[in-house]
């Protein structure tokens, strides 16, 4: 039986899926400074100032806001990275990864 890469040329034919992309997706609270988030948005996921001014307060306002879109492994190192910082400083800024 022909497999379905029969026509296609050996140079083309690839094992190697794409990864799976993840977002890394900022939660509102009513504690953090937004002074914080900001600078979390530029120091984590290096954003400009306006981008991440513009990114706090989708989250402000809306109640959540992706980040940016990574493979697992580096979308989980953000995650605990925005954590670990935030409560380093005494913020309960919140920060999870869902499936794109
Ligand atoms: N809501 C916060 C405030 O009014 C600001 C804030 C923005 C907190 C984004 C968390 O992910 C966040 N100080």
């Amino acid at each position: 039986m022909a497999t379905k890469h029969a026509n296609v040329p050996l140079l083309e034919r690839s094992k190697v899926k794409p990864p799976k992309l993840y977002k890394v997706i900022l939660l509102n609270d009513d504690y953090t400074t937004m002074e914080f988030v900001i600078e979390v948005l530029t120091v984590f996921f290096k954003m400009s100032m306006e981008q991440a001014t513009q990114v706090m307060l989708k989250v402000h306002n809306d109640g959540s806001a992706v980040c940016g879109l990574y493979p697992k492994d580096i979308a989980e190192t953000k995650v605990n990275q925005v954590i670990g910082y935030a409560t380093q400083h005494g913020h309960p800024l919140r920060c999870h990864m869902e499936e794109n």
